[in-house]
């Protein structure tokens, strides 16, 4: 057998196209190498030189004629597909799903049946405005794209990780996308919000109030993908056997817990470490710290419908937990890393429209309007035949009457590619299994004058913004207005800076405008205040509004201890003159409570410790304190750190971002000089007995996020 990775394997392990069933015969010289291992042109003839373009002389020119050097040029000159226009940088991973109990009663989807099944899955993580080399930890929303590979066909839930969205209606989806872009005079900003073309739309759209909070807060900078939830954001339909439908809201919650950066770190980490969340979802993969989360069912009777005080269609709004609980069904593991980046996660290819019996749609003009255009981005992005490549195919092969386009690898036999037909035997033909086949629900629609206008049940475009903010805690509002004040303090347009705050922010809590106010310098207009709106954002309407200040829904909040630290990263800080035997149990400590800790010295190699030489895993200058999450200093080392710059800024950083700090009672000087209070919650400075232990309680909490505020600076 050939290395696998110079092998032509087919990632999901998909049944062989027709067309790999050959029956030519190759009769392979027996002088020539096994497959993948001899280097040969794309047409199969054996390289006699790689390295050497075909000249007229030693010395002379390139000769057109040289076959084997253009043929690898211009394969190397076509290498890349269209980015994708929206979540172009994204990572992925191969897993299964697997359902707890049979969810028969409320959907035919052939994933949720049978708690003895697994379900392949692929799944797709991505950031939004970012170009594909853009970094991991932008302020943004993230995408979580799920493709099962079912019995039934391809279902892909393409959702993100926060449950709502910017816009009621697709056709603003280009607006928002051009606006959020970098500007396309300078092509500036990359990967960012905070500039005066975003904040012109949004605020201009009070529609977006909402999922404006959810950006600005620490959801938009997931700790790991494993840390973040997802959400399919738009109501859909599920349908039994017997036809019934029902509304649901599809829900991952991560096992380890929802966990965020803080904004400063996830800027520093965008410069030290740009592949940050894939390189952790890479890594923990490898390591078989698997990701997990489970999937939950929000489900609402179709009689339901209009008890909820907005619309199940506007996908600017959730359904509050504490309203209709999310019921855990199932569990969705990522157990495999791709074995090819380009083949699998930049090829794949999502779709709303790629739904299995059971699953069905509602009329959220968002979830309609994408319907259309996933359908369309794939057959721009990948071309018409990009079902047939491996990580998009279907496990049950696909047979109709569709034939050629660009890149067709099936060869379709016989001279029947239409239907009906009897000169094919009327193959392939609609299935007898009646109960297998894709129906849409026949939904009763009403009657109407065509129209294009928002229902006026859309119009709240501010209660739930509002019951955003009171649902945070007190740090997560601070990082909030810290956040809305990064971004408009950024903003050189006044007329921008002041619409925002006075059509947006005095709408949706004046304690947020407030604190805003205070940290840009942008007055509050008293004819902006909620209780006098402008005329271009009237008060907004809905039977929610008059007590928006009493909604409440704390499952939105953050401030909750993960409930495990499972993979966490931990720096120990080494020099000259550490105690081997006390490193190592400290190593082991931290290992046996699942955490991965590296040793960082001032070079790479060793450090001089009192009984020889110790190795280290990183060198100071290569290992940015914001990648880790937590520092531990052994005994010894601390008073030569605390006169490097280096040392002290490592542990600085590490205190601004909220960390757990444990240092050894000789190390206090370190933080001293790197300006850290002893005295503060999450630093512990004590006998290197107790070291870990109170850094292994102390990262438990995450982070101390308390310390984190870019309204309190320095
Ligand atoms: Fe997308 N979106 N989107 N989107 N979206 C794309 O499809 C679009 C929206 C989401 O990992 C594109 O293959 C429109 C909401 C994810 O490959 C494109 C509208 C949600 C991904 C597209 C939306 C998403 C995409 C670009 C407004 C959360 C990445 C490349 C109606 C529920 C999938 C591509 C992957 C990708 C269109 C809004 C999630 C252009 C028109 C809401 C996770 O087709």
């Amino acid at each position: 057998m050939p290395p696998r990775t110079s092998g032509q394997v087919t990632p999901n392990d998909a049944p062989p196209l027709p067309s790999q069933e050959t029956d030519k015969t190759v009769n392979l010289r027996p002088d020539t190498l096994a497959p993948g291992e001899e280097l040969t042109t794309n047409q199969g003839v054996t390289v006699s030189d790689d390295q050497n373009s075909l000249k007229s002389h030693v010395r002379g020119p390139t000769l057109l004629e040289d076959i084997l050097m253009r043929e690898k040029i211009t394969h190397f000159d076509h290498e890349r597909i269209p980015e994708r226009v929206v979540h172009a940088r994204g990572a992925a991973a191969h897993g299964v799903f697997q359902v707890y109990e049979s969810q028969a009663h409320l959907t035919m989807a052939a994933p949720l049946q049978d708690p003895a099944v697994t379900t392949p899955v692929f799944v797709r993580f991505s950031t939004v405005a970012g170009s594909r080399g853009s970094t991991d930890t932008p302020r943004d929303v993230r995408g979580f794209a799920v493709k099962f590979y079912t019995q039934d066909g391809v279902w892909d839930l393409v959702g993100n990780n926060m449950p709502v969205f910017f816009i009621q209606d697709a056709n603003k989806f280009p607006d928002l996308i051009h606006a959020v872009k970098p500007e396309p005079h300078n092509e500036i900003p990359q990967a960012q919000s905070a500039h005066d073309t975003f904040w012109d739309f949004v605020s201009l759209t009070p529609e977006s109030a909402h999922m404006l909070m959810w950006v600005m807060s620490d959801r938009a900078l997931p700790r790991s993908f494993a840390t973040m939830e997802g959400f399919g954001v738009h109501t859909f339909r599920m349908v039994n056997a017997e036809g019934v439908s029902r509304f649901v809201k599809f829900h991952w919650k991560p096992l380890k817990g929802v966990c965020s950066l803080v904004w400063e770190e996830a800027q520093l980490i965008s410069g030290k470490d740009p592949d940050f969340n894939r390189r952790d979802l890479w890594e923990s993969i490898e390591r078989g710290d698997f990701p997990e989360y489970e999937l939950g069912l929000q489900v609402v009777e179709e009689a339901d419908e209009h008890k909820f005080g907005f619309d199940l269609l506007d996908a600017t709004k959730l359904i509050p937990e504490e309203i209709v609980p999310v019921v855990p069904v199932g569990k969705l593991t990522l157990n495999r890393n791709p074995d090819n980046f380009f083949a699998e996660t930049e090829q794949v290819a999502f779709h709303t429209g790629h739904v299995i019996p059971g699953i069905d749609f509602t009329n959220d003009p968002l979830l309609q309007g994408r319907l259309f255009s996933y359908i369309d981005t794939q057959l721009r992005r990948v071309g018409p035949n990009f079902h047939e490549l491996p990580i998009n195919r279907s496990l049950r092969p696909a047979d109709n009457h569709q034939r050629d386009g660009f890149a067709r690898m099936t060869i379709n036999k016989g001279r029947v590619s239409y239907f009906p037909n009897s000169l094919g035997g009327g193959c392939p033909m609609h299935s007898p299994a009646a109960a297998a086949a894709f129906r849409s629900v026949a939904i009763k629609e009403q009657a109407g004058p065509k129209v294009r206008e928002r229902s006026p049940s859309f119009s709240d475009h501010f209660s739930q913004a509002t019951q955003f903010w009171n649902s945070m805690s007190d740090w997560e509002k601070d990082h909030i207005a810290a956040a809305f004040a990064f971004e408009l303090n950024q903003v050189v347009d006044e007329v921008v800076r002041d619409r925002t705050m006075n059509e947006i922010l005095v709408n949706i809590h004046k304690d947020l405008a407030a604190m805003v106010s205070e940290a840009t310098g942008i007055a509050i207009s008293p004819a902006g205040t909620p209780e006098a709106p402008t005329p271009s954002a009237p008060t907004p309407a809905g039977p929610l509004r008059k007590d928006a200040d009493k909604l409440r829904s704390l499952a939105l909040s953050m401030d909750k201890p993960p409930p495990t630290i499972k993979g966490r990263k931990v720096a120990v800080l080494l020099g000259d003159g550490v105690d081997t035997g006390e490193v190592e149990a400290m190593l082991e400590a931290l290992s046996a409570a699942a955490l991965m800790p590296e040793t960082i010295g001032p070079r790479a190699g060793t450090v001089a410790a009192g009984d020889g030489p110790m190795k280290v895993n990183r060198a100071a200058a290569n290992a940015p304190s914001v990648v880790y999450d937590a520092v531990l200093v052994p005994t010894g080392v601390g008073p030569a750190l605390a006169a490097q710059t280096l040392a002290q800024r490592f542990v600085h950083e590490a205190w601004r971002h909220g960390k757990p700090i444990a240092v050894a009672s000789d190390a206090e000087a370190l933080l001293k000089a790197a300006g850290v209070p002893t005295s503060d919650d999450g630093v512990t400075v004590t006998a290197a007995t107790s070291l870990t232990a109170r850094l292994v309680d102390d990262l438990s909490r995450h982070r101390f996020p308390r310390r984190v505020s870019v309204l309190r600076p320095s």
